[in-house]
Formats: C-alpha cells, sequence, structure tokens
C-alpha cells in the first residue's frame, strides 16, 4: 500500500481532483475508473502526477495506505450507491469513503447511515467551482462524522481554493450537511444569475445600449461592492462577438435555460423546511418558463405594453438598476442563510455560518467579496435570525431603496418581467410590515374550516361560530 488517498470515477471532474491531489507534497493518488480507458489515459497523459492506477476494487483497496481514503466522482445517483457497495466490499472498519458527486442530502444521510453500520466512515461532500476548480483548488463543503474530518481535514485543506490566506473548506456537520449546504449555495447561484440577467435586460431595454457597452457596465460595477465572479463572466458573456453572424453571442443563443435540477431542490427543500427563499424560486421558475417554447408561442397575443422603455438619464438610470441588483442580491443570500439555518435545526447539525460564507469566498461559482460582509454579520451575531437584518445590509438597503423600487415599478409599467427584483422587494416589504394580510387569511381558515385564530389582544385560542349567530367561542388550539 503506497497511497494515502484514492479517488474513484476519472471523467472530467474525478482526473482533475485527483490531479489536484496528485500535485500536492506529501499525497501519493490511487485512482481507479470502471472502464479500464479512462485509468490508461489519465496515467499516460499524467506521469508527473505519479497515480497509482488499479483495475478492480481490490487492487485499489490494497494500493491505499490505512486508514483507507476514497473520493468517489461518479455521475450522482445510482452509480454512486453502485460504487458504495463495492468500496464497502473491500475497505475496513475506520476506513472513510467521500462522495464528492452532487448528491441530493437526504441520499447522503441514507448512505451515512447505512455504511457507518460497516464501522466504516461515509462523508458527503459538496464540490463547488466546476472543472477548474477540482484541478486548482474547489470550495469544499464536508460533511460526516468528525473521526473522518480528523483523517480528511489536513488533505482537504491543501487541494481547496485559497481566500486570504484561508483554505475555503471546513467540516459543515454531519451526515447530509455538506451536501445540504452545497445545494443552497446551487440555489443562490441560480438567484444571483438570474438578478444579473434581469439587470442586463433592463439596461438595454431602457438605455439601448449594445451588449459590448453593457459589458463595460458590468466591467466596471466589479470595481464596486458587486465584485464577483458572475459579474466579471457576465460581462465577458456580453463582449463576445459570433464567429459566423458577427453578432452579439447573446443575440444568437437561445433563450431557454437549462438546469441541472439544485436549484428546484433547493425550493423543494425550502417548502418542507416551510423557508421563504422567494429569490431562488423565483429564479428557478424563471428558467422553467424560459425553457416552455410551447407556451412562449403566444407572446405576440397577449395584451401589454411593448418590452421597451424610455429613460430620461440613462446613467442615474443604470445606477438604479445596479443597486436594485445589491439589494435584490441581500435579499437571495439572506434567504439561502436562513434556509441552512431552518436545515440545521431541523437534522440537527450544528454549522457554523459564518465559516460557510468564508469557504464561499474562492473556488466556487458564487465567489465575491461581499461574503466577508456575511462572514461579519455572523461574527457580531451568531444566532442572527435574519442575515439582512445585520446592520451593513440594513445600511445597504437603505441605500438602495429609492432606486430598487423606481426599478421594480419602471419594470412593471413597462411589461419587462423581473421576477427576482419583484419578489425580492417584496419579501423585504413583508418583513418590514408591521401587520400583514395573514390576519384575513386566519378569518377565511376559521370560516371555511374552523381552524381558530389567536386574537391580539388576550392570549387563548378563538372560533366564530359562522354558520350560526356569529359569536366568538373559546376553541382548542388544532392551527
Ligand atoms: P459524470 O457525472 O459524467 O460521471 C461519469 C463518471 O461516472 C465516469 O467515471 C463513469 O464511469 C462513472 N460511473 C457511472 Br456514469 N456509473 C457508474 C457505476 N455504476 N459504477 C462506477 N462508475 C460509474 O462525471 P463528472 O462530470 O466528472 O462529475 C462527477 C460528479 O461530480 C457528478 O456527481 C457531478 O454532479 C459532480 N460535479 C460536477 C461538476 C461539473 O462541473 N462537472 C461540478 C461539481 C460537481 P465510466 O467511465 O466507466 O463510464
Amino acid at each position: 500500500a503506497t497511497a494515502n488517498i484514492g479517488v474513484v470515477g476519472l471523467a472530467v471532474m474525478g482526473s482533475n481532483l485527483a490531479r489536484n491531489l496528485a500535485s500536492r507534497e506529501g499525497n501519493t493518488v490511487a485512482v481507479f475508473n470502471r472502464s479500464r480507458a479512462k485509468t490508461d489515459d489519465l496515467v499516460a497523459e499524467h506521469p508527473e502526477a505519479g497515480f497509482v492506477p488499479s483495475f478492480s476494487y481490490e487492487e485499489f483497496a490494497a494500493s491505499l495506505q490505512k486508514p483507507r481514503t476514497a473520493i468517489i466522482m461518479v455521475k450522482a445517483g445510482a452509480g454512486t450507491d453502485a460504487v458504495i457497495d463495492e468500496l464497502v466490499r473491500v475497505f475496513e472498519p475506520g476506513d472513510i469513503i467521500v462522495d464528492g458527486g452532487n448528491a441530493l442530502f437526504t441520499d447522503t444521510i441514507r448512505r451515512e447511515k447505512a455504511v457507518r453500520e460497516t464501522g466504516i466512515n461515509f462523508v458527503g461532500m459538496g464540490v463547488s467551482g466546476g472543472e477548474e476548480g477540482a484541478l486548482h483548488g474547489p470550495s469544499l463543503m464536508p460533511g460526516g462524522s468528525d473521526e473522518s474530518w480528523v483523517t480528511l481535514g489536513p488533505i482537504l485543506r491543501t487541494i481547496a481554493a485559497v481566500a486570504e490566506g484561508e483554505p475555503c473548506v471546513t467540516h459543515i456537520g454531519h451526515d447530509g450537511a455538506g451536501h445540504f449546504v452545497k445545494m443552497v449555495h446551487n440555489g443562490i447561484e441560480y438567484a444571483d444569475m438570474q438578478l444579473i440577467a434581469e439587470a442586463y435586460d433592463l439596461i438595454r431595454r431602457g438605455t439601448g445600449k449594445s451588449p459590448a457597452e453593457i459589458a463595460d457596465v458590468f466591467a466596471e460595477w466589479n470595481h464596486g461592492e458587486l465584485e464577483s465572479y458572475l459579474i466579471e463572466i457576465t460581462a465577458e458573456v456580453l463582449r463576445q462577438v459570433d464567429a459566423e453572424t458577427g453578432k452579439p453571442l447573446v443575440d444568437v443563443i437561445v433563450d431557454q435555460a437549462g438546469a441541472k435540477g439544485t436549484g428546484a431542490w433547493t425550493v423543494q427543500t425550502a417548502l418542507d423546511l416551510g423557508v421563504p427563499v422567494s429569490g431562488i424560486a423565483e429564479a428557478t421558475f424563471a428558467r422553467s418558463l424560459s425553457s416552455h417554447p410551447e407556451q412562449r408561442e403566444v407572446s405576440g397575443s397577449l395584451p401589454g405594453p411593448l418590452e421597451s422603455l424610455t429613460v430620461d438619464d440613462a446613467d442615474a438610470f443604470i445606477e438604479d438598476v445596479r443597486l436594485a441588483l445589491f439589494a435584490s442580491k441581500i435579499v437571495a443570500y439572506s434567504q439561502g442563510f436562513d434556509e441552512i439555518r431552518a436545515g440545521a435545526a431541523q437534522y440537527g447539525w450544528d454549522i457554523d455560518l459564518g465559516a460557510v460564507s468564508k469557504i464561499w469566498r474562492a473556488g466556487c461559482i458564487i465567489r465575491a467579496q461581499f461574503l466577508n460582509r456575511i462572514a461579519d454579520a455572523y461574527a457580531q451575531t451568531p444566532d442572527l435570525a435574519v442575515l439582512l437584518t445585520a446592520p451593513y445590509f440594513v445600511e445597504a438597503l437603505e441605500r438602495a431603496q429609492g432606486s430598487w423600487r423606481r426599478i421594480v415599478a419602471t419594470a412593471a409599467t413597462g411589461g419587462i418581467p423581473s421576477p427576482a427584483f419583484s419578489s425580492s422587494l417584496a419579501y423585504y416589504d413583508g418583513l418590514r410590515a408591521e401587520r400583514l394580510p395573514a390576519a384575513l387569511i386566519q378569518g377565511q381558515r376559521d370560516f371555511f374550516g374552523a381552524h381558530t385564530y389567536k386574537r391580539i389582544d388576550r392570549p387563548g385560542t378563538f372560533h366564530t361560530l359562522w354558520s350560526a349567530d356569529r359569536t366568538e367561542v373559546e376553541a382548542e388550539d388544532t392551527h
């Protein structure tokens, strides 16, 4: 046994992660893939890595020092279960199996429970940053036991991305906590991308600027409080010209957004937890709306204003859009962190929210300066109930508010869809409202279902005898 770490699954993510591991001092990396060709190719193309290849699970286990540690990077789902079964067969108690695929956290909880019964450790680990991240330094979100973290932590720290001197990896919490946090990361990514897309659309329709000119706007924004990878690549994409037609590439791309499902998982989970992640939900639904061409065929026949605006002062309008984007982004991140907090409470995970924001500062798609502000907020108030109530964000929202309202109103009047901008503002106003029309809903529920209500002026639970003489009676609390 010569290797201290192994990788199973040598498609693009697994081979890049294996190369990253091999490039770090002290690591010898065992590699295995179901079909032989990928292993042969990887070993042949990267002799410098000193890989220890194997061609059966038995050989793979024999090539690893104890406690054996293997990272699975295969297609999430049945493939993951198949590999886990094989590794459990050839590994021994105390060994560590890490699943670095994009697993649903409930699958990870199930797998961790089953594998733990054999005495082997199972760690579900979120890996962000795509192919480049895997090769040069991903943001890593491992769950699993404290025992496995002792072995895994030092190895993962060497391969993770580095943000301001700190490795972008932390032990998130037990069993499925890592995959849960990775899921919410992707949900926030959906919201961030949708908000940027809405900002682009408004600027284009409001000012008539070309995509290349709007690229300059985003490039400039990237020097300020919006600085982030997503803003940076937005400028790159908008600047790109199609070689074939000479048109801006963004005008040649079909306007139907794809999705691999992690946004939907984030929303489904939030619904189960009762956490309003409206920004993420709108972003996910906006992709759904875009990708139903048969429904969009009606576009010419529905009445409404033309999708263009009359804007007097283009610069002032662009600044309004910038602030509306910043405010909506604060809402989206706040909602995402609320979901993590709720998930931690539901599943018994001790998650350090500040540490989560820090490991997202590099190596992942939502990397941004802004995440430092989130870390500051949790450092000041670790049990902060709603992230956006931290002083820095309150100040930012106060500053952005006029612009935010103007942009949402302008979009609505002009017939420009801005679901994420407007739902974020509605959420914010919902939080602010001293009284919500939920009181009326309680009245309606009591009317048709005797669901009872509480009064603002005295304790107890009440029901009005709606179908009799409409007097109020004390009722049992049935919610
Ligand atoms: P893929 O998701 O395309 O999976 C291909 C790999 O899975 C191959 O090595 C294949 O082996 C193996 N595999 C399959 Br399929 N079924 C198997 C089975 N029953 N037993 C053993 N191996 C099996 O690879 P990827 O794009 O490198 O992604 C790997 C994981 O990383 C996925 O879970 C993905 O969601 C996650 N991820 C990807 C990204 C990204 O940017 N691509 C980012 C973050 C996370 P074979 O060669 O024998 O067919």
